[in-house]
């Protein structure tokens, strides 16, 4: 990398009054450029938004979802001609001091993913048994079909090369997109690396909203994102390759 690149942090918040302002004056202190996009919050949180001079804000008229909330930040890296971007959640989850380091890992790689799972650090809170569960469960069927080497696949904070984000077509606007996002980044062959994350769970009654709060619900709905996405791009004829046996997922996916 010669020159300097430019990134942005990004933000997808929605009704997080008790937690915003705290972590974006600490986002503010990592990042040059940040982003924030408000999902359609109603609890107070876009007036403290509004109340702010030091982070650019993209307010949704509705809440439209998690996922689309991300969406509308690839669209904002892109028109805005950053290097790339790192996502991270606004409800203390995610910790801004680490920024630096996800940019400083996207030099060589096109994805860098936060992993709770990848190593324990002293203090890590214990996971939800059911979150855990499912995401084990499905981070190793990501791994089994499309041989990629994830040890956690939810993990909202991430950093994305804007080249990277030029090969998506994200569609899924909720909790269930950062599955399409892999499925997309195997058939793109990008180049994913994880870098560990303290687990943090401040709130461990928060809601995914509606029948995803039905473990056995939710496990379905990802499992069935994972199939229609690789499905679809295999009915585009894109060739989705097992990322380390090589062979066509097309043909031996028997899902
Ligand atoms: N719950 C929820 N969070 C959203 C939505 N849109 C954006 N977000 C934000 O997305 C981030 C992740 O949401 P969260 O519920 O903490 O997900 P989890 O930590 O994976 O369970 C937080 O910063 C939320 O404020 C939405 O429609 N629902
Ligand atoms: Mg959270």
């Amino acid at each position: 990398m010669s020159e300097r690149e430019t990134w942005l942090a990004a933000l997808p918040v929605y009704n997080e009054v008790d937690y915003v302002d705290e972590i974006l004056d600490k986002v503010v202190q990592y990042a040059d450029h940040v982003l924030v996009v408000d999902d359609g919050s109603t609890d107070g949180t876009a007036e403290r938004l509004a109340a702010r001079s030091d982070v650019q804000v993209i307010r949704h008229a509705k809440n439209r979802g998690y996922g689309a909330a991300l969406q509308t930040a690839f669209d904002y890296t892109r028109q805005n001609g950053f290097a790339g971007v790192v996502t991270l959640d606004c409800d203390g989850q995610h910790q801004p001091k680490r920024i630096p380091a996800f940019i400083d890992m996207a030099r060589s790689a096109d994805i860098v993913s936060g992993s709770r799972y990848l190593h324990h650090f002293e203090g890590d809170d214990a996971p939800p048994e059911e979150r855990m569960f499912i995401n084990r469960r499905i981070t190793a069927d990501l791994n089994r079909r499309l041989g990629l080497e994830l040890t956690d696949s939810f993990c909202g904070f991430k950093a994305y090369r804007a080249e990277a984000l030029a090969q998506f077509e994200i569609t899924d606007t909720g909790y269930a997109m950062p599955l399409q996002l892999w499925v997309q980044a195997a058939a793109s062959g990008l180049r994913v690396v994880e870098m560990a994350v303290p687990l943090i769970y401040l709130d461990l009654e928060r809601s995914f909203g509606g029948a995803l709060d039905h473990a056995e619900t939710r496990l379905k709905h990802y499992n069935q994102v994972i199939d229609a996405e690789i499905s679809r791009l295999c009915a585009l004829g894109r060739h989705v390759t097992h990322a380390t046996s090589g062979d066509s997922v097309c043909s031996h996916d028997a899902g």
